[in-house]
């Protein structure tokens, strides 16, 4: 921020709730009016928020949120995850910079987060809505010593260690998981999950886990086409803002537990929790695979991963099938 903008920032904090005249401070800055407008026009877009009246002044309002690393710092009882994590104001997609991080070395654990995303970037080209200060949009760099079929696993392991934290934080809310990659609070996505990697010999070299958490979102924060389809944890906790820090923090240190014990024990003690989270067993589905479209039960995990989905044949004789990948749909 210019020397400027935090000079008038100090000026409003040292009245608060209060409005200061444009004249006070275009005197106090050595400034015009007009820079004094501009500044506060540059504030606005870095989430500042501010009353204006040709009157009075200008009343500052809200700060942004800006997340506190030494403090998700001082909440974790992690060995690797998060012990590094990179800051960003700004950035296209904290994806891209975890696998530029990783081939810069980077090792297991390291966090890259960021207060916004430009380009944030959802399954299949789909983007993902990321506003200033609103959310935890960050990914996780992975090393897992595993073959590389095993990845829908660990995006399986990655969705129940955030839906267990949300659940602590947001008690009497229904948080669940859809299969595979999102968390729903009444059918609407609160969280969205997006692993990507690279294998060498059939072995998984690197993932990178990209988490975007909508924790203080406000009803006008999205965009008209998600309106229906999303809430934020804030909205879900009758509009009560979550601090992020400690957040952050629980679901490292959440997910570095079950990732350990993933590597001890297997995906057995993940598929038992997985189940017992999901907001979908035993209830009709219909999935878009790109081998069709097929309607049915969602009955549970396979020993790998997949979907169990029962469906009847045209002679009414039941049939069971694995799902691997595909867009689930919940029916009524
Ligand atoms: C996902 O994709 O749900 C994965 C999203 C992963 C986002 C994180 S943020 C940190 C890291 N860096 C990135 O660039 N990405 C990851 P998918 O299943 O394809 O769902 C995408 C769909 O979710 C969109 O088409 C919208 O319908 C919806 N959506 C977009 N933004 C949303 C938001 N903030 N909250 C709820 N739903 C949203």
């Amino acid at each position: 921020m210019s020397s400027n903008g935090e000079a008038l920032l100090k000026l409003m904090r040292s009245s608060p709730g209060e409005y200061v005249s444009g004249e006070t401070i275009s005197r106090q800055l050595q400034c015009s009016r007009t820079a004094v407008w501009k500044l506060i026009r540059k504030l606005k877009e870095q989430g500042y928020r501010f009353e204006a009246t040709s009157r009075l002044g200008y009343k500052l309002l809200d700060e942004p949120d800006q997340l506190d690393l030494e403090s998700v710092a001082s909440m974790l009882n992690t060995k690797r995850f998060g012990r590094h994590i990179h800051g960003y104001d700004s950035i296209d997609s904290t994806q891209i910079a975890a696998h530029q991080w990783v081939a810069l070395g980077k090792p297991e654990g390291t966090v890259i987060v960021a207060e916004e995303q430009t380009k944030g970037r959802g399954r299949m080209g789909r983007s993902w809505h990321s506003p200033k200060g609103k959310g935890l949009w960050f990914s996780l760099i992975l090393k897992p010593p595993v073959p590389l079929p095993q990845l829908p696993q660990l995006t399986l392991l990655t969705a129940a260690a955030v839906c267990r934290v949300m659940r602590k934080q947001l008690p009497g809310v229904e948080v669940g998981i859809k299969w595979p990659n999102d968390l729903l609070i009444d059918g609407r996505k609160v969280c969205g999950i997006l692993l990507e990697s690279a294998a060498e010999d059939e072995r998984l070299s690197y993932v990178a886990a990209g988490i975007g958490i909508s924790v203080n979102l406000d009803p006008e924060d999205y965009p008209e086409k998600l309106h229906s389809i999303a809430v934020s944890m804030k909205m879900a906790n009758g509009g009560k803002a979550i601090p992020r820090e400690p957040l952050l923090a629980s679901i490292l240190n959440e997910l570095e537990m079950l990732y350990d014990l993933y590597l001890e024990e297997g995906f057995a003690p993940i598929k038992s929790l997985w189940e017992a989270l999901s907001s979908m067993l035993d209830k009709p589905v219909k999935l878009h695979t790109g081998r069709g479209v097929l309607e049915g039960i969602a009955r549970s995990l396979d020993t790998s991963g997949g979907l169990l989905v029962e469906y009847r044949n045209p002679d009414g004789s039941l049939q069971s099938t694995t799902v691997y990948s595909g867009e689930l749909v919940q029916l009524p």
